[in-house]
């Protein structure tokens, strides 16, 4: 019966003969497969060797540029602008390389590739640090572990064009041990960090009153006669290590307070206006408001006066996130010669009329020695004493 309809309907097809279909269709449809797939491996090739011949080109690349730096190797900085005459010696003379500067070289060499700005944010940074102070420490392993840092402490990246020049300045005395500490640790940040920098340790000479921000000062006026190009300054006090290489060591639209949380604080800022630790200003930020005091002995209050100008010359500090802004401090001691200053209270009220009066413009000094180590600059300095206070009645 059905038979016959199918053969009214033109089907001429028997059972076997509709098996035969039903493998042919079976069979075409696995070649369709078979072809597709085979057509996804291509592509997947395909695409594997645009990706290998990117990649490989960028290693041609990588090495091109890193023979040419061999071969003509760029000292990272500047020392024509060095003192003369009255001037101290910065090391040997002829003991560094040639000139080299943030900016581009002409004399580059046909095949390499102009050097473009560093990343805002570089792309080797790793973000959270272990930092411990346990493992013991030389300066020798220092020196072994940053090969690449130049005498005097100084580095310029070899891979892109810094934006900014950094001197970073470190008011010192009696403190070998956690200078140890601090160097191993910075140097590789500041390295990661893409920062054309030189490390000055400004140490106070003799066992008189401790003054923090006169040396600084010091330090200030010592790094430009060093290298005129440094436009950034850099604070920062010889125990305390970020605990985050995004914390990063440059200077900013308006003046920077980098050690927002401190171990010792419970990793808050302690109040509101607190500049303390490690703090950076651009060059300009720093000559409008006249330096930093020279009158406060002892410790404390010198960086809520600094603050104090900041403000009365009608800038604002400004401050990288509480969790990137973390800080270990190096447990120590007080130090002898540096008793809490007890006319800070008074002194932080009195910014607005000494500012103008005392700072950098009035900042008097004797140099006693200029040394070039292999991981920082030393910049022995006589600073005088307190003032005798004034008998009362
Ligand atoms: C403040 C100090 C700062 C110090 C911080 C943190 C003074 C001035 C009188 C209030 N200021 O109190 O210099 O950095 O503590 O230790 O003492």
């Amino acid at each position: 019966m059905h038979r016959a309809r199918d053969r009214d309907r033109g089907w001429s097809c028997l059972p076997p003969c509709a098996q035969k279909m039903t493998r042919l269709l079976l069979g075409v449809t696995l070649e369709r497969i078979c072809k597709a797939v085979l057509l996804l491996c291509l592509l997947h090739f395909v695409i594997i060797m645009i990706l290998y011949f990117d990649v490989y080109a960028q290693h041609l690349d990588f090495f091109s540029r890193f023979n040419a730096r061999n071969t003509s190797r760029v000292h990272p900085f500047s020392n024509s602008s060095r003192p003369n005459s009255t001037a101290p010696s910065y090391g040997p003379a002829g003991a560094e390389p040639p000139s080299p500067s943030a900016k581009p070289n002409t004399n580059r060499s046909v095949t390499e590739k102009p050097l473009q700005p560093c990343q805002e944010m570089p792309s080797g940074l790793v973000g959270r640090l272990l930092i411990e102070f346990s493992s013991p420490m030389s300066m020798e392993r220092v020196q072994r572990e940053n090969p690449d840092v130049s005498l005097g402490g100084k580095y310029t990246p070899p891979d892109c064009l810094p934006r900014q020049k950094v001197a970073i300045l470190i008011p010192f005395r009696h403190r070998e041990h956690h200078l140890k500490y601090w160097l191993h640790y910075l140097h590789p940040i500041l390295r990661r960090q893409k920062v054309a920098y030189g490390i000055y340790i400004i140490n106070q000479y003799g066992e008189d009153t401790f003054n923090r921000a006169k040396l600084l000062n010091v330090g200030f006026l010592e790094a430009l006669k060093d290298d005129e190009e440094y436009d950034c300054f850099i604070f920062s006090d010889v125990d305390l290590i970020p605990m985050d290489d995004r914390n990063l060591y440059r200077c900013y639209e308006q003046p920077r307070h980098f050690a927002v949380g401190m171990d010792k604080f419970g990793f808050r800022l302690p109040y509101a206006g607190y500049f303390g630790g490690v703090s950076g200003l651009s060059k300009s930020q720093f000559l409008k408001i006249n330096g930093f005091p020279n009158e406060y002995w002892g410790w404390g209050g010198e960086d809520d006066d600094i603050f104090n100008r900041i403000s009365l010359n009608g800038m604002k500090v400004s401050r990288p996130d509480i969790r990137i802004g973390r800080y270990r401090m190096i447990k120590h001691e007080r130090d002898k010669h540096n008793e809490p200053n007890p006319q800070r209270f008074t002194k932080i009220q009195n910014t607005k009329m000494t500012m103008k009066r005392d700072g950098i413009s009035s900042l008097q000094y004797r140099l006693v020695e200029v040394s070039r180590q292999p991981m920082y600059t030393n910049i022995t300095v006589e600073i005088g004493r307190p003032p005798p206070r004034l008998a009362r009645g």
